[in-house]
């Protein structure tokens, strides 16, 4: 029997991140750079199953963020699925927490669909899969689901036998790993000892790429994973230098040989400083000079969120649309977003923290609809008119 290759990945979050505005200098694209940098991860990882003959493409969960991503997300979804369907790669996809509200889920409408479909599975509820040689426990999110029983439960029913393998998908929390930032608890976490006994254990929910359970050496088999996010999701991540990654599996007769494959991210900082100090660099930057901030080396196309405290009463006038242009000009940097965070009212002007959020409001409303190319001009428009309202300050 030859080597059976199979490709782990998890938490793709389609839609997170997306209303990151202003992009039309990005390569004429009039998307979210994050959301484009989601998409450039997945069609590496598609690539990379289809040039190295991979046999079964796992994604556990949390492939949305949302349980009703828009069309331009589901058709570009579509698009890079169907690369690997078309290549006859057995395609399963378990539904996380993400992708649904608990009465519908973001792909309903296409597993109704593709009921005859040989090679793309949808997992909404609890099943294991017979594919060849392989049966495929799976265990997806639902709602007050008891994850330990249903554990337990497939375990029982493994194949436990020579040339035959059983893996385990699920999306889940587990005691003692590492849930990283910005995950919710599911209710009920598994220990690592429960998911002991099977050939791999591909996991999804907690977006740090991690092995669990070093300890269960007593178990032949035991390659537990995380596959963890493609890319920074949350903006607490980017204090965690965690390295994105997605996992390549072989198994050959008793062998099951794990590679984890690296994933480029952008550099994604956040910088808290004082307004003091954000006039200093304004200062620095229209003599052309680039300085240190907070340490931070700064490359070229990182995304930076600068956080301001404001809490002098002085009013000062500061040009906010300048310093952005001068910022991204001088530190080559590609997005740079301000959030106010105001101490005291300056005085009598008070800086409206809620006015970015507008802009991102308004971005929201239109990738969840479905508008003309015309539409993104006009809110980039808006957009713009409520940053230079605020120069005055
Ligand atoms: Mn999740």
């Amino acid at each position: 029997m030859g080597t059976i290759k199979i490709l782990h990945t998890a938490d793709w979050h389609l839609g997170a991140l997306q209303n990151i505005p202003f992009t039309t200098e990005y390569k004429n694209r009039k998307i979210g750079i994050r959301l484009f940098d989601i998409f450039e991860r997945i069609k590496q990882i598609v690539k990379f199953a289809i040039k190295n003959r991979c046999k079964y493409f796992l994604i556990t969960g949390d492939i949305f963020d949302n349980h009703a991503p828009n069309m331009f997300i589901k058709k570009y979804f579509s698009i890079e699925i169907n690369k690997l369907l078309d290549n006859k790669i057995h395609v399963i996809i378990l539904i996380g927490n993400h992708d649904t509200d608990g009465i519908i889920h973001a792909l309903n409408d296409v597993q109704h669909l593709l009921n005859h479909s040989k090679y793309l599975h949808i997992i909404d509820k609890y099943k294991i899969l017979l594919i060849g040689n392989i049966a495929f426990h799976c265990i997806p999110y639902k709602h007050k689901v008891d994850y330990e029983g249903l554990v337990l439960k497939t375990k029982q029913q493994r194949l436990l036998k020579k040339d035959y393998y059983d893996i385990l998908l699920a999306h889940l929390g587990v005691q003692g790993a590492d849930a990283g930032a910005g995950v919710r608890f599911l209710g009920a976490d598994v220990s690592v000892n429960q998911l002991s006994g099977f050939h791999y254990v591909a996991l999804g929910h907690y977006h740090l790429a991690q092995k669990i359970g070093a300890s269960l050496s007593q178990f032949k088999a035991n390659q537990i994973y995380f596959a963890g996010s493609i890319i920074k999701l949350d903006m607490k991540e980017t204090t965690v230098d965690d390295k994105k990654s997605f996992n390549w599996i072989k198994l050959s007769g008793d062998e099951v040989v794990v590679r984890q494959i690296a994933l480029q991210d952008r550099q994604y900082l956040k910088l808290k400083i004082d307004f003091d100090k954000l006039i200093k660099i304004f200062k620095r930057m229209k003599d052309d000079k680039k300085i240190k901030i907070l340490n931070n080396e700064i490359k070229s196309n990182s995304i930076i969120y600068l956080i301001v405290t404001v809490s002098k009463a002085d009013a000062v006038s500061f040009n906010v649309a300048k310093f952005i242009e001068l910022f991204k000009k001088i530190y080559g940097v590609l997005f740079i977003s301000i959030v106010w965070n105001i101490v005291r009212v300056v005085n009598k002007v008070e800086i409206k923290k809620s006015i970015f959020d507008d802009v991102e409001l308004a971005f929201d409303e239109y990738m969840n609809s479905f508008p003309p190319k015309a539409d993104v001009d006009n809110i980039n428009k808006i957009g713009h008119k409520l940053i230079t309202s605020l120069d005055s300050l």
